[in-house]
């Protein structure tokens, strides 16, 4: 098992030291700060339970402790997958505390992914909500346990047979290891997946504290703030920009909505006066028609933050005059960079640019197909380094081939054009992958689980414009001679796969041939021309 780090040349580390962004804070000594300062005030708020900071503090600690009496060492990785549960921050701080390292998992991943996950981690342990929104976790956790020598721990929140219940992995602070290395690595991010599973994101207590400690000035927060988190706690826009660690390094409260529905959402904003919120385009969407319909009553929302997908001009401008807020769009990603809107920006730069970067050390590039750079307001390939973006995925020298260019750059995947004013409006996607509601899709992932159908010749899969998801997903098949699977069929055999439902085809259409280029590739371009042009005709009747 390849070490678990993440290094910046000598060079770089040294001027993010003298730039005041690494300070040598780490995750355990934050909490214990806040607990100090503020211990009697609310850290987080959800399921029915409100914790103080205080309450956190000593409960991650007995935890974290706990887990080394069961004998994880420190460095360890350890797989959490939960839904929005206060129990989440137990977990997390309980492992920074020990010394050991999570790996984030979301809600919606099944066997594969998290098979995935474990296997790539070398993970020792998994905790995990026992069942989320009716899936049983907490069996596949036990059957992954008998199958992979090195899971050796499956602890969960709530209970079910065969596994250790948190509440009862308790052990004596006192034996905690002193705080780690501020260049090591805190935990494991996940990617988005352009291309395959998910890859490992290495990031440092340096490095992401740094994010929060901007992300929290840029948005606001203060000891006043109240972030509610709609989206998925596991997701880096509702970790750290500034989300739910953003608002405890502002010392503010963290309200888990269980949901992102607007009625569920509306209410809780009202009865915890929540000062600010994250959502994905679609879900701004019903938001905005919810709002248009029931004029809610939510005066204490400030900030509603909108990224993971582009969120188109004409929806950002109705954000203040249905929700009565401030827009605040988010263009990041879990590898590093992200660009705001600034809260004082003027209306037409909020509701029509994706922001520009959080650090004056983020350096941009935006470069044609040969790589020279391209000017101001041209669309071209994002390239990017600085104080909080890797230079390199955990275990993937393929990936890491392809995606980080000589001198360290990280190469997005995105299209944008930038302003001169330094903000960037995305253009799209070079890649081959579906951005479905801010999940993203690796065309070539599914295109795997497709053609390991029996009577599946060759599969490909692209994006087709959606006017409330962003993107959706279409699956061309070409059928082995003779056969032509079903739909239907199709789709059951996906979900037999163990996959997260995300990722099964909203479309699945049977071809007689695939086009192909010059190379002899199957052209995703022409079947995306093919899509655009059936768009633009149904338009025009
Ligand atoms: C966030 O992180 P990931 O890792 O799930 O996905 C990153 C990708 C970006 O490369 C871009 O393709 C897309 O998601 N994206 C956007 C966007 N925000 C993200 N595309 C257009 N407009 C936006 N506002 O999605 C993420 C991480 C931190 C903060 C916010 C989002």
């Amino acid at each position: 098992m390849p070490e678990i780090t993440q290094i910046w040349p000598e060079d770089f580390a040294a001027r993010y030291r003298a730039r005041g962004h690494w300070r040598g804070e780490t995750f355990p000594a934050l909490l214990r700060a806040r607990a100090a300062a503020h211990g009697t005030r609310e850290a987080v708020v959800g399921n029915g339970r409100r914790m103080t900071y205080a309450e956190l503090a000593a409960g991650a600690q007995a935890f974290g402790a706990g887990l080394l009496a069961r004998g994880l060492v420190p460095g360890d990785r350890v797989l959490v997958q939960m839904g929005n549960c206060p129990e989440f921050f137990t977990a997390v701080f309980g492992l920074f505390a020990a010394g050991l390292i999570p790996v984030y998992a979301l809600p919606a991943h099944r066997r594969t992914e998290i098979a995935h996950l474990l296997a790539r981690s070398g993970a020792r342990g998994m905790i995990i909500e026992a069942r989320i929104a009716g899936f049983d976790h907490a069996a596949l956790a036990l059957s992954l346990k008998d199958e992979l020598p090195a899971l050796e721990h499956v602890i969960v929140a709530g209970s079910a047979g065969g596994a250790a219940e948190m509440a009862a992995v308790a052990g004596d602070p006192a034996g905690l290891p002193a705080d780690p290395d501020p260049q090591s690595v805190a935990f494991l991010q996940i990617s988005g997946g352009s291309t395959g599973l998910p890859k490992l994101i290495p990031r440092t207590h340096d490095d992401y504290i740094y994010t929060l400690r901007e992300s929290a000035r840029i948005s606001g927060l203060d000891g006043d703030s109240r972030y509610l988190a709609a989206l998925p706690v596991a997701h880096n826009f509702t970790m750290s920009s500034p989300g739910t660690f953003g608002t405890l390094y502002a010392g503010g409260t963290v309200v888990l909505g269980p949901v992102a529905t607007p009625e569920a959402c509306f209410r809780l904003i009202r009865e915890e006066a929540v000062t600010i919120t994250a959502l994905v385009p679609p879900l701004a969407l019903t938001w905005l028609d919810a709002a248009a319909e029931t004029r809610p009553d939510i005066p204490t929302l400030q900030v509603l933050q909108v990224g993971g997908a582009k969120f188109l001009p004409e929806a950002a401008r109705r954000v203040r005059p249905l929700l009565g807020c401030t827009l605040q769009q988010v263009f990041g990603m879990a590898e590093g960079l992200v660009n705001y809107t600034r809260l004082d920006d003027p209306e037409e730069v909020i509701t029509e640019t994706q922001g520009r970067p959080i650090s004056p050390d983020d350096e941009i590039r935006v470069v044609d197909d040969a790589g020279d750079p391209v000017p101001d307001g041209m669309a071209g390939h994002l390239l990017t380094r600085g104080p909080y973006t890797i230079r390199g995925y955990h275990d993937e020298p393929g990936a890491n081939a392809r995606s980080f260019e000589p001198g360290g750059w990280y190469r997005s995947g995105d299209i944008v054009a930038r302003q001169g004013s330094g903000h960037l409006v995305v253009m799209g996607r070079a890649g081959d992958h579906i951005n479905r509601a801010g999940e993203k899709i690796s065309a070539e992932e599914i295109e795997d689980h497709l053609i390991a159908h029996p009577d599946v010749q060759d599969a490909v899969v692209v994006s087709i414009p959606d006017a409330v998801l962003g993107e959706r997903s279409c699956a061309f098949i070409l059928g082995r001679a003779g056969t032509a699977p079903k739909p239907a069929e199709l789709r059951r055999f996906m979900r037999g796969r163990d996959i997260a439902a995300f990722k099964i085809p909203d479309e699945i259409r049977m071809v007689a041939a695939l086009d192909v280029t010059a190379v002899g590739k199957i052209s995703r371009r022409s079947l995306r021309e093919t899509l655009k042009a059936e768009a633009e005709a149904r338009k025009e009747q």
